[in-house]
């Protein structure tokens, strides 16, 4: 396993439009008032909050295309990310970027990938996220995400950070789904990525399952990203979120794949995305995405 860096980067992104529901913007100030950054810091982290992207939150969609709703904004902020987050890594840090809706998965890949040739992801969803203009229903770009970086989308997206920087299916895995399109199954069949459902899940155990996806995001790579959308938890645990779906990963399953991928070491980045505070009951999902990081970056009860 490989060491992960001491330093941490902290990048808000309060960006909505991905989503077209409001609220969700305001994940980064959510996550950031639970005190992520003292967190990370008792675990020996050096924690450099680099603020929020900034995002024009009054953007017209009426002469945008309905298939890809608020196209020009979120490919702007995104390729600030990519920057962004290249710039940092470029620095030895890692960097955790706080959502924000998950299109932002496309800046922060696309900036690791400067850095990272060969690199596994890990999709923490109860969606895969791999829709593209042609087979979205709902025209949100925060669907599309995965799609954009395995090399499929439009164009402005695709072409963030140089079109060839693309992530190879045979390392990314997708775990806790249980709301797939029709298209997007098709997609995920002929691109081969391995999704662990919650069948799964619930058949093998989630030991089971980090084994694989571990084993998948390691091969031939060198160092992988997680990507956690917090509507891959329980409902019942994380309510704040835009697209509940109910029957998702357990607060304890959670846990341990966050202290399982610790322990496993090679982490080169993270992104915490979709907590969307004006749905959110009592800042439960806020508190549950601050308790993964944790988990994620070492925090042990021995
Ligand atoms: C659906 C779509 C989605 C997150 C919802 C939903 C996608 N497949 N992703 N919430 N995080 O609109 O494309
Ligand atoms: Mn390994
Ligand atoms: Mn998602
Ligand atoms: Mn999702």
């Amino acid at each position: 396993a490989t060491k992960n860096s001491n330093d941490i980067s902290l990048i808000g992104v309060p960006l909505q439009l991905g989503a077209n529901r409001s609220g969700v913007d305001m994940g980064p100030t959510a996550i950031r008032s639970l005190n992520i950054q003292a967190r990370l810091e008792a675990l020996g982290f050096r924690v450099r909050d680099w603020g929020d992207i900034e995002v024009n939150r009054l953007q017209d969609r009426c002469d945008s295309d309905e298939k890809l709703k608020y196209l020009a904004e979120i490919a702007r902020v995104n390729t600030k990310l990519a920057e962004v987050v290249a710039q940092e890594m470029g620095k030895g840090r890692l960097p955790l970027v706080i959502g924000g809706d998950h299109s932002i998965a496309i800046g922060t890949i696309k900036g690791v990938l400067q850095h990272v040739n060969k690199l596994g992801v890990i999709w923490f969803d109860a969606h895969s996220d791999v829709n593209t203009e042609f087979t979205t229903t709902s025209g949100n770009i925060h669907g599309m995400s995965l799609a954009v970086l395995l090399g499929h989308g439009h164009p402005s997206l695709t072409s963030i950070g140089g079109a060839h920087k693309k992530l190879d299916p045979r390392n990314v895995v997708i775990i806790g789904a249980r709301s797939i399109d029709p298209g997007e199954r098709l997609f995920l069949k002929e691109q081969g990525i391995r999704v662990f459902t919650m069948h799964d899940i619930d058949k093998y155990g989630m030991k089971t399952v980090m084994d694989e996806a571990l084993e998948r995001v390691s091969a031939g790579t060198d160092g992988f990203h997680l990507s956690l959308d917090l509507d891959g938890m329980d409902p019942r645990e994380a309510p704040g979120v835009g697209t509940p779906v109910k029957g998702g990963i357990s607060y304890r399953e959670s846990h341990f794949a966050m202290e399982y991928l610790h322990e496993h070491g090679a982490l080169v980045s993270a992104e915490i995305v979709e907590v969307n505070p004006m749905l959110d009951v009592n800042n439960k999902t806020a508190k549950c995405a601050v308790d993964l990081a944790g988990s994620l970056f070492g925090e042990r009860i021995l």
